[in-house]
């Protein structure tokens, strides 16, 4: 509805016990008629843009269709075949029966390709990964696969069937690895070398470099988001900072007695996810395609997460956390910091949540479910589920 519509009814709602309410409810249908009449206008005239995100069930693809979503695109999501299914963010976020889903198997080149066609986006959001570091040195050759290569099946799908399609790649901060330890604790930038210290950075850096080679070679609007770690209460569970936002929460409400973790030493810059995927669109609106680090440009190690975490609920972190040798990784950067000048110079970019916030919020978020879990409460990751059939687009469809 317009900002005048709101006002009409506002408005009206003053005259409603003047008048009764039989002109008010007209009034609200007819609104909300005209609206619904004018989207599917735009959809037929071309006006509305579309988006195709991998990816779409994981932490970042739930939050850039809620954000597409809300500036007028059609959303388009791929998605692939589990036991179980995993829509949970999207219900979480309102937008689950608000996508449009075709399933993808990305190590299927044919149905990238048919994705495309289906969708016919204006813009493809690249987010599917392998994404955790820690389980790429146990599946080293399907994180190579799922991670790197699958970036060069849907580039080059791009150049067959939709070469005027802009692509967003999610290049990470794990990328820059070594250069993270050698610059002591400089905060790096686009410019600084990329020295991968994971076969999932490894996979990372393929995936970025086929980026800009489709885009010098073909001329395609690639771009590559470097972009630093980014949590939420959606954020997996696998994943320090919800694991400890989760299980500080069981604790205090006496459903765990302890928190085993690996490296407490390490570093990371963290920021808050929705403001990262506004980069994401923002990086795809610009008049060149070009690279960039999207970070806070401060650093706090595990130890200094777990304090706040436990500080948060008054209790003493020594007396729950055990170091856990299951979870040190073959190889990890010791600390990673990024630089956002050029995002803030070019695309108007700054972050907003700093890291006290952003612990207090996840760590609220984790309390607020166990609470409404434990009053008999379920929520969508307790009753997995998909959505109504004629938002999924099989290929039958097409025949
Ligand atoms: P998640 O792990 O939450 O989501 C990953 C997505 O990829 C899920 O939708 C998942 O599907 C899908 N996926 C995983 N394996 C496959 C596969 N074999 N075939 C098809 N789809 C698959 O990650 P985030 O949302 O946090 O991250 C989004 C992207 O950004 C990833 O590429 C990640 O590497 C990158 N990135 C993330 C950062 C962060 O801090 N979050 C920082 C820098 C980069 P399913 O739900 O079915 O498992
Ligand atoms: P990361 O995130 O590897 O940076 O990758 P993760 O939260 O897994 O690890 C951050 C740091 O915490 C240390 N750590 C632990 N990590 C986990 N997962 N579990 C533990 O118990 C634990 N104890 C200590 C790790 O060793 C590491 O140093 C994330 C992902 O989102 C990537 O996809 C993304 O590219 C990068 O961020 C930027």
């Amino acid at each position: 509805m317009s900002n005048f519509e709101h006002l009409v009814i506002i408005l009206w709602l003053g005259l409603d016990k003047l008048v009764g309410k039989i002109p008010l409810v007209i009034l609200i249908s007819w609104c909300y008629i005209t609206n619904f009449v004018k989207t599917k206008n735009k959809v037929r005239e071309g006006q509305m843009k579309k988006a195709l995100i991998t990816g779409i069930t994981g932490q970042d693809g739930a939050y850039i269709a809620k954000l597409l979503l809300e500036k007028g695109y059609e959303v388009y999501g791929t998605y692939r075949r589990l036991s179980t299914p995993n829509f949970w963010r999207l219900e979480y976020l309102g937008a689950f029966e608000k996508v449009n889903l075709i399933p993808v198997d990305l190590s299927d080149f044919g149905s990238i390709v048919e994705a495309l066609k289906i969708s016919q986006p204006d813009e493809i959001y690249h987010l599917a990964a392998q994404s955790f570091v820690e389980a790429s040195f146990e599946t080293p050759v399907a994180t190579g696969d799922v991670t790197g290569l699958s970036t060069t099946r849907i580039l080059e799908a791009i150049r067959q069937v939709c070469p005027d399609t802009k692509f967003y790649f999610a290049g990470s901060s794990e990328m820059f690895g070594k250069s993270g330890l050698l610059n002591g604790e400089k905060p790096l930038s686009e410019k600084d070398m990329l020295y991968p210290m994971s076969p999932y950075s490894a996979a990372k850096l393929y995936g970025y470099w086929i980026t800009k080679i489709y885009r010098e070679g073909y001329g395609i609007f690639a771009v590559n988001g470097i972009l630093f770690n980014h949590e939420s209460p959606l954020r997996g569970l696998e994943f320090v900072t919800r694991k400890i936002s989760n299980e500080v929460a069981k604790i205090v409400l006496g459903l765990s007695k302890e928190l085993r973790l690996g490296n407490l030493d390490a570093k990371r810059d963290w920021g808050y996810t929705p403001e990262y995927v506004e980069s994401m669109w923002l990086m795809l609106q610009q008049k060149d395609p070009d690279d960039y680090v999207i970070a806070t440009g401060i650093a706090h190690s595990v130890r200094e997460f777990v304090e706040k975490a436990f500080e948060i609920v008054g209790l003493d972190w020594q007396k729950y956390v055990k170091v856990d040798k299951r979870f040190f990784r073959p190889l990890d950067v010791p600390c990673l910091i990024g630089d956002y000048s050029k995002a803030k110079e070019k695309l108007g970019w700054e972050p907003k949540t700093r890291f006290e916030k952003l612990v207090e919020l996840m760590v609220r978020e984790d309390i607020n479910r166990w609470e409404r879990w434990l009053k008999g409460e379920r929520f969508p990751w307790d009753a997995p589920n998909y959505p109504s059939e004629n938002k999924i687009i099989t290929r039958a469809l097409r025949m």
